[in-house]
């Protein structure tokens, strides 16, 4: 047996040529995720009140303790309203508030919005989702934030389930200070200070009436609201894009923006950012919409499920 010396004792051993690792255009997300429930700064303090049990590292918290059915103390209303700051979405469950009980609870954060895109339940402030054994999906399987094609997008919503299917029908929501958080710098390069076209046509056109589409079109033309919206009680910076109401990116080229877009929309599908919540009847979730998206999904084909909702009219997005 004899051991062959080296050509040269100085060469590098002979390394096998290395592929070019190609990463399509929006990017690979994964690693460690930066997971704070709370702005930069924020002083958290004990609940005296009520009992909020976090869901997930970031967002959905279930609130025990407190009776929603009548008026709230301004005490409990500032721990409610702490509360969803933190936690961005509040569950409560077994609540069985009346219509009215539930739109006066919501009240307590502001004036109500009438919707002419969705069915009216007992008052023109009560949204009514009724879903039965003969109807096809319309708002569900579709990450959003509630009408953001408004100048003044809902503030937060309370939804409250009458009837729940025997399985699924559950809801999902996002954190979109999350989802900025966790941007990486080359994309938020590119948002910062960008401005976005929203428009309900992309969310409703399909089940709306042409003449009733008509009628709308006049009264709610595309609206512009920034790409990061900053939240106006935390001061957090959030990404404030969705699925279904936002077309495009001012001063963009339509296929630059729909790349971007499709990249910032698909931020809601990480799995950290969410938090998914499985409905019984008399339950309630309390959403900021300011600071979220939702989910809901239509995987109960073939039996009834039936909601009820109202919405808190918001500022203007900056
Ligand atoms: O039915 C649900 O779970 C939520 C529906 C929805 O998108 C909403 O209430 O805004
Ligand atoms: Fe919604």
């Amino acid at each position: 047996m004899s051991i062959t010396t080296p050509a040269t004792s100085t060469s590098t051993p002979a390394v096998p040529a290395l592929r070019e690792a190609r990463v399509p255009e929006g990017g690979l997300y994964e690693g460690v995720r930066t997971l704070n429930p709370f702005p930069e700064g924020w002083e958290e303090r004990p609940y005296e009140l009520i009992e909020v049990v976090p869901q997930t590292r970031v967002i959905g918290a279930e609130v025990r303790g407190a009776d929603l059915s009548r008026p709230l103390s301004p005490a409990l209303r500032e721990e409610l309203n702490r509360a969803l700051l933190e936690w961005k979405v509040l569950f409560f469950r077994g609540a069985n508030l009346t219509p009215e009980q539930q739109a006066a609870f919501a009240r307590h954060w502001g004036e109500l919005e009438t919707n002419p895109l969705l069915a009216r339940g007992s008052s023109d402030e009560i949204v009514r989702f009724e879903k039965d054994a003969h109807t096809r999906p319309t708002y569900e399987n579709v990450w959003h934030t509630d009408v953001t094609f408004r100048e003044r997008p809902a503030m937060g919503a309370v939804l409250q389930l009458r009837e729940v299917p025997p399985l699924g029908g559950h809801t999902m929501w996002a954190d979109m200070a999350a989802a900025y958080d966790n941007l990486p710098p080359r994309v938020r390069e590119r948002i910062d200070g960008a401005v976005a076209v929203h428009d309900f046509i992309p969310g409703f056109a399909r089940f709306t009436p042409a003449e009733q589409l008509a009628e709308l079109q006049e009264e709610f033309p595309p609206v512009e609201h920034p790409v990061v919206r900053t939240h106006p009680e935390t001061g957090r910076k959030m990404l404030f894009v969705n699925t279904s109401f936002t077309t495009h990116i001012v001063g963009m080229d339509r296929a630059e923006s729909d790349r971007l877009l499709a990249e910032l929309v698909r931020q809601a599908h990480v799995p950290e950012y969410q938090v998914r919540f499985a409905w019984q009847p008399g339950d309630i979730a309390f959403w900021d919409n300011r600071a979220t998206q939702h989910y809901a999904l239509f995987d109960y084909m073939g039996h009834r499920r039936v909601a009820e909702r109202v919405a808190i009219v918001g500022d203007r997005p900056f």
